[in-house]
């Protein structure tokens, strides 16, 4: 490293639950094996490259308040490889294996898309560099189709083919940087996908135009040796009041009617799953259960807050579900915990990063020691997985078969009368997961 961006901290170590020191892990612990597997292995986390290293702290009512130390120079190309110094620093202090990037957050946009691709290429060098020297990896790239303002009105969704063109362009940069840097997976956030007023728009052409424009992304990938997936990263609304990726659900029914499903799977992101009504835990079931689950991005919402605050994941009970949902599905790889959070404008030590994502990764960690107990329990099993038991035999067996007609369902009722009142045992699960917690 040229330069010492976060100086006095050394690299974060686990110190155990007892420990006084703030800099330190108190539950991740990535030698620790948790349900046969390595904590590191199970959450193959990742540090998301904007909001760490280009989110100022600025709102819509004030500037940045995060001064940078690596926006050395009125060069924005210069500071970028600053940027990239210091990024790599913090992911080495911090142990992460992997990290996360947009191409504008890599690298700023030229005047042209020849410039924009060959400032992109030469920071895509720097950073292979830097891979090859710290073993960081890359588990995801993506393109920002959201911030320009010629995507104001939507990228591969925008009513002008023109600026599909545009779009079409920087994921086909953004695969090429992916693939030289080895990244595990490709992300597709609908970022202004989707429409502000039905008056102005034609709904199911702009969904075709963004089938087509993923089945020749998907292509482009796949002929330059991409072999990772695809993920689609579901979203209700913000920054369009309603996105075509509104959740897990959707999504996996626009990636069979667009014949992506083989190639495509989900990155669930907490908040969104919120901000749609839905808890985190549900979202990553219902991809989950139809072998669609890509990777995650790690953060939560507010109780009180109707949008997408991405603050550092803290919650324990969440951290509990999500795992379970994850031990069930056998993990996670290729993808990974990309932590998608922000520290809060007022956080405005170069500590508070690491205190952040510390806090973050203990939350999963002690969540998977959780979980792991939780789905031990012989008590747990037998009520989750018990009250199926009527389909593991006999007739319910049959059913499950498709060998039985209505009329043999509706006479099997007619014989057996009433069924018995069996009852969920809501309260005694939770008071389970209580005695773990
Ligand atoms: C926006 C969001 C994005 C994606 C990548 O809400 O989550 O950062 O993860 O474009
Ligand atoms: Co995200």
């Amino acid at each position: 490293m040229s330069n010492e961006y976060f100086p006095g901290i050394d690299t974060i170590k686990y110190e155990g639950p007892d420990t006084d020191n703030h800099l330190a892990f108190c539950y991740y612990d990535e030698n620790k094996e948790v349900a046969g597997k390595t904590m590191k292995d199970h959450f193959r986390f990742a540090i998301a490259y904007w909001h760490s290293f280009c989110g100022d702290g600025s709102d819509p009512f004030g500037i940045g308040t995060h001064n940078f130390p690596w926006d050395k120079t009125s060069d924005p190309v210069e500071n970028a490889k600053y940027r990239l110094d210091a990024a790599f620093e913090f992911f080495t202090k911090l142990g992460t294996p992997y990290y996360c990037f947009h191409d504008r957050d890599l690298a700023p946009e030229g005047d042209s898309i020849e410039e924009s691709e060959k400032i992109l290429q030469s920071l895509v060098s720097k950073a292979k560099e830097y891979q090859e020297d710290t073993g960081v990896k890359l588990l995801w790239g993506t393109a920002n189709l959201f911030t320009h303002p010629r995507y104001m009105n939507g990228a591969a969704t925008n009513p002008d083919f023109e600026v599909v063109c545009h779009a079409a362009a920087q994921v086909k940069a953004a695969l090429d940087a992916t693939v030289e840097l080895g990244g595990e997976n490709y992300v597709f956030w609908g970022g202004r996908e989707g429409y502000m007023k039905l008056l102005n728009t034609l709904m199911k052409k702009e969904q075709d135009h963004l089938g087509e424009f993923l089945r020749k992304a998907r292509d482009y990938g796949r002929s330059i040796g991409f072999e990772g997936n695809f993920l689609i990263e579901p979203k209700p609304m913000e920054p369009t009041k309603h996105q075509y990726d509104f959740d897990s659900a959707t999504v996996i029914g626009f990636l069979q009617e667009q014949d992506l499903i083989d190639d495509f799977k989900l990155n669930i992101e907490a908040n969104h799953a919120t901000l749609a009504s839905h808890s985190f835990a549900h979202d990553l079931t219902v991809a989950a259960e139809r072998g669609l689950l890509g990777s995650i991005d790690a953060n939560r919402g507010d109780n009180q807050n109707g949008w997408d605050t991405d603050y550092f994941p803290t919650n324990l009970y969440d951290a509990v579900e999500a795992m379970i949902v994850l031990l069930e599905n056998g993990g996670i790889e290729p993808g990974g915990f990309n932590f998608d959070a922000k520290i809060r404008r007022n956080s405005t030590d170069p500590e508070d990063l690491f205190h952040a994502h510390i806090g973050g990764m203990d939350t999963f960690a002690r969540g998977l020691i959780i979980a792991d107990k939780i789905m031990n329990d012989a008590d747990f099993k037998k009520i989750r997985y018990g009250r199926y038991a009527s389909f593991d035999e006999g007739n319910g067996k049959k059913f499950e078969n498709g060998e039985l007609s209505l009329e043999e369902l509706r006479n099997l009722a007619a014989k057996s009368g009433e069924p018995k009142t069996i009852s969920g045992k809501q309260e005694l699960l939770e008071n389970i997961v209580n005695r773990y917690i």
